[in-house]
């Protein structure tokens, strides 16, 4: 096929799904973002013509939109709006995780649910992609409210969901606490006990490592990356976005292979530390973030060494390696301009498309390293996949063999993303590699399974 035939093909498709969902900006930014690499890969292979395969993809099996109301401490009644985005079921249950956040609608929920079937995918693990979620905002509420949401919640989700159907886990917003909550609530609805969520409770079938594995993947996919230009993470200096869980997992990590991560951010601004964040700084992270708020300049109340920027990102900060791990949208070209001026070599997504289309455009033009996190961020769900395993088997393996698990499943996913990636001049466009790797094991399912 003619190159100008296969730009024709995707600017046709990107239209189609434009005007199919219409103010879905971000569901539509990350279809674009898939559909660019992809379907001239499809021009290459005859037995996918005319299958329809990313059309299907970028249309969800099922979405569930339901009522969540809930009483808070005031006796005041709360209606909040609940989802759940089943899809892709190719290649196993839908799975993916839970987000609670006052940004979340249904364009937030299909981008990321869009981008966890392609992710799932690359685990190697057989998962297919779902993602749910709610407007409810757990900031500021007591523990108390946050249960009877969650417990409102899943009165209705546990009609849609099971070990064999759907298993949801955690995101921004839901954490150990709440994913107990859900638990208990499924738990007495269905009088089952299975592992239908993952993140869960050490004491209840949950998994060593889960927490933390969001954020080791991110950095051992790193040291994949530095791998390829002769360089690791010794000594070099990591700006980091965010300070969740992930940033937290990132974090614990590049200070035990010898990098100095510099930054955290929080939707008030970001901290620099020059000292480098490590040892109890690390700890203190937790801390602030079980506090229940998440401002970032809180740092300095421990560590006044440290500077505070408000209403800034740390992309401004020069280092060596970046790892935007905060949520969609928080590195736009200008940022991306930043970093590459200021000689980082690597960027590492942890987040879901954290970068903008165009920070993504400029970061392959300027062939810094650069990884989406449908790669680079598949350990947190590949860990729940290891999870799943566990409580299949019923038994809990010890922290050293989810690690190593979670490690060789992070080395799989650089090598699938650089055999699909590698350009002629051998640079690796890893946003090439992750969309077809995670596209053929989803096609060759849906080929197999007829049209359905
Ligand atoms: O974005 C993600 O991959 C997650 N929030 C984790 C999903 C999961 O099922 O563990």
């Amino acid at each position: 096929m003619e190159q100008h035939e296969i730009d024709q093909q995707i600017k046709d498709f990107i239209a189609k799904i434009e005007a199919k969902n219409p103010n879905e900006p971000e569901f539509i930014q990350a279809v674009k973002e898939v559909a660019i690499t992809v379907i001239p890969f499809i021009a290459t292979k005859p037995q996918y013509h005319g299958m329809k395969l990313l059309e299907r993809m970028a249309e969800p099996e099922r979405a569930i939109i339901f009522r969540v109301p809930w009483v808070d401490d005031n006796g005041e009644i709360q209606v909040n709006r609940g989802f759940r985005i089943q899809m892709n079921s190719a290649i196993g249950p839908y799975k993916g995780g839970i987000r609670f956040h006052p940004t979340v609608n249904l364009s937030v929920l299909k981008f990321l649910a869009f981008e966890q079937v392609f992710k799932n995918s690359l685990t190697t693990l057989p998962m297919g992609g779902g993602k749910g979620g709610s407007d409810f905002d757990p900031q500021g509420k007591s523990d108390m409210e946050v249960m009877r949401f969650c417990q409102s919640f899943m009165t209705e989700l546990c009609k849609h969901i099971g070990p064999e159907t759907d298993v949801p886990a955690g995101d921004i917003g839901v954490g150990a606490r709440e994913i107990g909550y859900l638990f208990g609530q499924y738990k007495r609805i269905r009088n089952e006990f299975t592992g239908v969520l993952t993140g869960k409770g050490l004491a209840y079938g949950g998994s060593l490592i889960r927490p933390e594995a969001t954020g080791f993947g991110v950095v051992y996919f790193t040291e994949q990356m530095l791998k390829t230009i002769n360089q690791d993470l010794k000594g070099k200096t990591v700006c980091v976005s965010g300070f969740g869980n992930v940033s937290w997992g990132v974090i614990k990590k590049i200070d035990e292979l010898g990098g100095k991560t510099v930054t955290i951010s929080g939707p008030d601004g970001y901290i620099y530390d020059e000292e480098g964040i490590s040892g109890e700084k690390i700890d203190y992270l937790l801390a602030l973030r079980a506090s229940g708020n998440n401002r970032a300049e809180d740092y300095l109340k421990k560590y006044p060494k440290a500077k505070f920027f408000a209403g800034k990102r740390p992309w401004e900060v020069k280092c060596d390696v970046a790892i935007p791990a905060a949520t969609q949208n928080e590195l736009d070209l200008e940022d991306a301009k930043k970093l590459v001026a200021n000689g980082c070599m690597c960027v590492t997504e942890a987040a879901n498309m954290p970068s903008t289309l165009e920070a993504i455009n400029y970061f392959l033009e300027s062939k810094v390293l650069f990884s989406p996190g449908k790669a680079s961020n598949a350990g947190g769900v590949a860990t729940s996949g290891l999870e799943m395993t566990q409580n299949s088997i019923r038994l809990n393996w010890t922290s050293e063999e989810v690690d190593a698990r979670l490690k060789e499943i992070m080395i799989g996913i650089h090598k699938a993303c650089r055999d699909y990636g590698k350009e002629a001049d051998g640079y690796v466009n890893y946003v090439k590699g992750a969309n077809i790797a995670g596209f053929v094991k989803v096609a060759e399912a849906m080929l197999a399974q007829g049209v359905v």
